[in-house]
């Protein structure tokens, strides 16, 4: 039996987060599928496995349970595989960083595609971008990230908020290459970090799984064409 179930569009964006760490833990998942990621979407909530808005879903199969929501997922996860110290602090700073990460999402996506982008709101949207990769570095710096002892971001397994931070920096920049050299600028312990994550085995494999499924796709739609058009 495998160890989960995931439902997710085909496409290494919020669902992609929840397949990091479960790359990273060495668990075996199932991917639902678009259909059936649909149709769970589509379904009244009192019919749905959760109820839920938009997916990712997981199903763990071994507790017989579903969750929704990208960061109440990565808790359920993190905390399962001791992806976090139990230190409540570095606990919540750890969740800090992936409800970040979140909000960089909702906010590149115009809030879940709500809109398009045009040339003029990105150019007032790129000062914003600039200052979530500043936000993300800062983050690093005063846990210990280039001090070679991190204890939130840079630690010395790799933590939720790393896979995480990798997840988001290292897929972005990679699918939409020009925003790479803005990390690289105004983040670049960030930049780094990113990298050696997405070198480890477990990654590097997910990241060319996905490139073989899904193609050089990001948020996918016509938000992704759009936000391609204004690079
Ligand atoms: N807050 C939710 C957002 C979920 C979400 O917006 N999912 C997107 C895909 S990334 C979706 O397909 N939404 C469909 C909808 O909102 O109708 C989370 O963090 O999981």
């Amino acid at each position: 039996m495998t160890d989960y179930t995931l439902y997710y569009w085909p496409a290494p964006f919020r669902g992609q987060f929840v397949r990091a760490v479960l790359s990273y833990a060495g668990c075996s998942w199932e991917e639902a599928g678009f259909d059936a990621t649909s149709i769970q979407r589509a379904l009244k909530p009192s019919g749905q496995l959760i109820p839920h808005m938009g997916p990712p879903v997981l199903t763990d199969h071994r507790q017989g349970v579903h969750l929704s929501q990208m960061p109440a997922i990565l808790a359920y996860l993190g905390d399962k595989y001791r992806l976090m110290t139990d230190d409540p602090v570095l606990k919540a700073m750890c969740h800090k960083v992936v409800a970040d990460a979140n909000d960089v999402l909702y906010e590149m996506t115009r809030y879940n595609g709500a809109q398009f982008w045009t040339d003029t709101d990105w150019e007032a949207f790129r000062p914003r971008l600039q200052r979530w990769m500043e936000i993300f570095e800062e983050t690093g710096l005063r846990n210990g990230l280039t001090a070679g002892s991190g204890f939130v971001l840079g630690t010395e397994s790799p933590s939720l908020a790393d896979l995480v931070t990798a997840t988001l920096w290292g897929t972005m920049t990679d699918r939409m290459a020009p925003l790479r050299q803005m990390l690289d600028t105004d983040a670049p312990a960030i930049a780094g970090l990113s990298d050696r994550i997405m070198a480890l085995p477990s990654q590097a494999e997910l990241c060319k799984r996905s490139e073989a499924l899904y193609g050089d796709v990001w948020c996918g739609g016509q938000i992704e064409a759009s936000l391609r058009a204004v690079l």
